[in-house]
């Protein structure tokens, strides 16, 4: 016994999690994994009546590390050691695959619990030689791992485990983080401090962080992570980097999460000492080959790459007038012998090309689906320009029957208040996956397209470009955390609700006050819609700030690249405002399937929301609310400032129900949020009216500076350009 108390004594020190408990301080390192003991005397009565010991079969690092996490979290919550026994006996948790348990196999007669395939889990209650005992199984010992942390997840959020009767398994098969940091440590278009990985200490220094890391994902099922920048450096692939990869993917195993890498598309001549990185030459080829063969050797179960390519600069296949299939079969083929992926991205458009930005990935990639080798992905942003506060969903979604298509949302907050506005962004991930392609009719959503069931795709897969960084809390602000938790729990279950995964979330990383719960709801599921209307409403796009993207810049124009402006999105002039994408544009609108080609190309039914994405609409034109477009655009941002007020109340009224830490810190950064807000929507409106020409409608405060005032604000140094 005494071994068993200093094991989990120990465990609890290695999990690094056991330094801030007290009530009024809580820095936000222990995310949603907080495990703080049940107060609720009845409540914790109720689970220990169910919960008496504990049995964990099996030996991996995956079921050390399932073993280590259920022992640390059931001790944690129930304020007292839950002992390990070796024979079942009333009120056991039995942890283990069929394999490893015989009692368990005794319940699936041998089978495999073929329904819950290799990542699923099952969660029961049951009788066991006349004891009520309670089974974590799975197929495999990630499942296990997955049914611990649900396991874990019932108690903190103080669901009955009485009568469990789980099943579930994830709806996509790669469920990954795209980091965009570079080796120098800095992150791109991150704003939670620097890079997690500690290159430079690599491969001796293991900081405790990485498991830390490890174990948040896992517990949101996130399976795998790209360690690197999309804008590529080649160094990454060197042996010296390799070994220091090694070391991070050894830490990552044991929770299952494999480790991918960006490749960059010149690499044969930056590293290779190669003249050219033709795809179809075959020194080239034999290049890949060699690399992919030696990564291997350092990290036998690599992912894979991810490839930017041709876009904003980067090296890529049309270099040498190739396609972007062949660029793609030539990394897919090096890395298939060992069961790589390569996910090539869809975010490719050119200044030079005069189309419209929102057509040209469309363009590119439609004409190569089929020509791609099966073990590539193309990985696609949610909307076609660049992850907006909101856009349509990208027309390829819908496009692709015979090369899979995946997911790219973004998590780090580069067009919505990066680390310092409260933004929950799961509403937009969830608008995005229930839109409607039509591809086959009524009833293909995005959803069904990236899970793999509208075309029946070899691969499926969803990434989340990452607000991770090595500050305290990992995300910068505190309620950022919650767009880390979503992307897992959509990558889980795309179809999943955005408002409950925040319940739970809020239960695990907040509290189970029900007045916390709905105060927190409410103010997390205005949060995208305020963003959208203090900064671009009605289908605005991409007014923001010159290189930082933080601030208001609707009057960005005469710059080198026209598709980095804002004036090429707004089209402002004295008869109206928007972009005309229907068939008397840019006709973007025929990218998608009847009937969202007429009902998006007609003014008339266009939804209002996306009004200005698709329309030049007139200043005077009658909205739907029988407002001129103008009264309704300052409708709409004024919406949007009260909205951010109305969130800064209601987290006013959490004081003293939540840590007074994160309290304060919420608290000091909406003060910021509601002064933005204001500048976004004064800078907008004043700029916009230099066309309109028209007032303010009295009812509103009014501006109380000048355009001129916004046009000057210059900040600098801000984090993540
Ligand atoms: C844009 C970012 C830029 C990224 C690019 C991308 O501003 O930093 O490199 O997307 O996704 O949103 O490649």
């Amino acid at each position: 016994m005494k071994t068993k108390i200093s094991s989990i004594a120990l465990s609890i020190i290695f999990l690094g999690l056991a330094d801030c408990k007290s009530s009024d301080k809580d820095d936000g390192y222990r995310l949603w994994l907080r495990y703080d003991q049940i107060e609720n005397e009845s409540v914790l009565n109720d689970y220990k009546q169910i919960i008496q010991n504990i049995i964990v079969t099996g030996e991996s690092p995956t079921i050390f590390a399932a073993r280590e996490e259920i022992l640390y979290g059931l001790s944690a919550l129930f304020g007292a050691e839950v002992p390990v026994n070796k024979e079942v006996k009333e009120g056991c948790l039995l942890i283990g695959t069929p394999e490893s348990s015989s009692v368990i196999n005794g319940y699936f007669k041998g089978d495999t619990i073929s329904a819950i395939g290799n990542e699923g889990y099952s969660i029961f209650s049951t009788q066991s030689e006349g004891y009520k005992i309670t089974v974590i199984t799975g197929n495999t010992d990630v499942g296990i791992l997955y049914g611990v942390f649900h396991f874990l997840k019932l108690l903190q959020t103080r669901q009955s485990i009485a009568e469990l009767n789980i099943a579930s398994k994830p709806g996509i098969q790669n469920r990954l983080l795209n980091h965009w940091d570079n080796l120098d440590r800095k992150v791109e278009r991150g704003y939670a401090g620097f890079s997690l990985w500690k290159w430079n200490t690599l491969p001796d220094y293991i900081d405790p962080r990485y498991k830390d890391y490890a174990r948040a994902n896992a517990s949101v099922g996130i399976n795998g992570t790209v360690l690197t920048n999309v804008n590529a450096n080649a160094q990454v692939l060197t042996p010296e980097y390799l070994e220091k990869v090694a070391a991070l993917a050894d830490v990552f195993r044991p929770y299952g999460i494999r480790v991918y890498l960006t490749a960059r598309f010149s690499a044969p001549i930056e590293i290779g000492g190669l003249r050219t990185a033709d795809p179809l030459q075959k020194n080239v080829i034999e290049w890949w080959n060699n690399k992919a063969k030696e990564i291997y050797s350092y990290i036998p179960d690599f992912g894979g790459f991810l490839v930017k390519a041709n876009s904003e600069g980067q090296p890529g296949p049309q270099n040498y007038g190739r396609s972007h299939a062949e660029g793609a079969n030539l990394l897919a083929r090096a890395v298939k012998p060992y069961n790589g992926i390569v996910m090539w991205r869809a975010f490719v458009y050119s200044n030079e090309e005069p189309e419209d930005r929102a057509k040209q990935a469309y363009n590119e990639f439609k004409p190569l689906d089929g020509k791609f080798e099966d073990n590539v992905l193309i990985q696609v942003k949610n909307g076609p320009i660049d992850f907006q506060p909101r856009e349509p969903f990208h027309p390829l979604f819908g496009a692709m029957e015979q090369t899979p298509v995946m997911m790219e949302f973004q998590v780090t907050q580069e067009y919505l208040g990066q680390d310092i506005h409260l933004t929950y962004l799961a509403p937009l991930y969830e608008e995005c996956l229930h839109s409607d392609t039509y591809a086959k009719g009524t009833g293909s959503e995005v959803f069904k397209v990236i899970n793999g069931s509208l075309f029946n795709y070899n691969e499926t897969g969803i990434a989340g470009v990452s607000n991770i960084g090595d500050d305290r809390n990992w995300c910068g602000h505190p309620i950022a955390q919650a767009n880390w938790y979503a992307l897992g729990q959509l990558a889980w279950d795309p179809e999943a609700a955005s408002q409950e995964i925040a319940e739970e979330w809020i239960r695990m990383t907040y509290s189970n006050n029900q007045e916390v719960i709905d105060t927190m709801l409410k103010i997390m599921m205005i949060s995208r819609e305020a963003g959208v209307n203090y900064r671009t409403p009605l289908g605005l796009h991409h007014q923001m700030a010159w290189h930082h993207h933080y601030g208001p810049g609707p009057w960005i124009k005469d710059k080198p690249r026209a598709d980095w402006t804002s004036a090429y999105y707004n089209k402002a002039d004295e008869t109206g405002i928007g972009f005309d994408r229907t068939k008397t544009g840019s006709n973007a609108v025929s990218q998608y399937f009847s009937p969202l080609t007429e009902l998006f190309g007609n003014i008339e039914t266009c939804p209002e929301e996306l009004l200005l994405w698709f329309h030049h609409v007139p200043w005077n034109y009658k909205m739907k609310s029988g407002n001129t477009l103008w009264e309704e655009l300052c409708m709409k941002y004024y919406q949007g400032t009260d909205q951010v007020r109305e969130m800064q109340t209601k987290w006013n009224s959490l004081e003293g129900k939540i840590d007074d830490e994160r309290f304060k810190h919420v608290q000091s950064l909406l003060k910021i949020q509601v002064r933005d807000a204001i500048e976004w929507r004064n800078a907008c409106l004043l700029y916009y009216q230099t066309f309109s020409k028209m007032p303010i409608p009295e009812k509103y405060e009014q501006p109380d500076q000048t355009l001129e005032y916004y046009m000057k604000v210059d900040r600098k140094y801000l984090p993540g350009s």
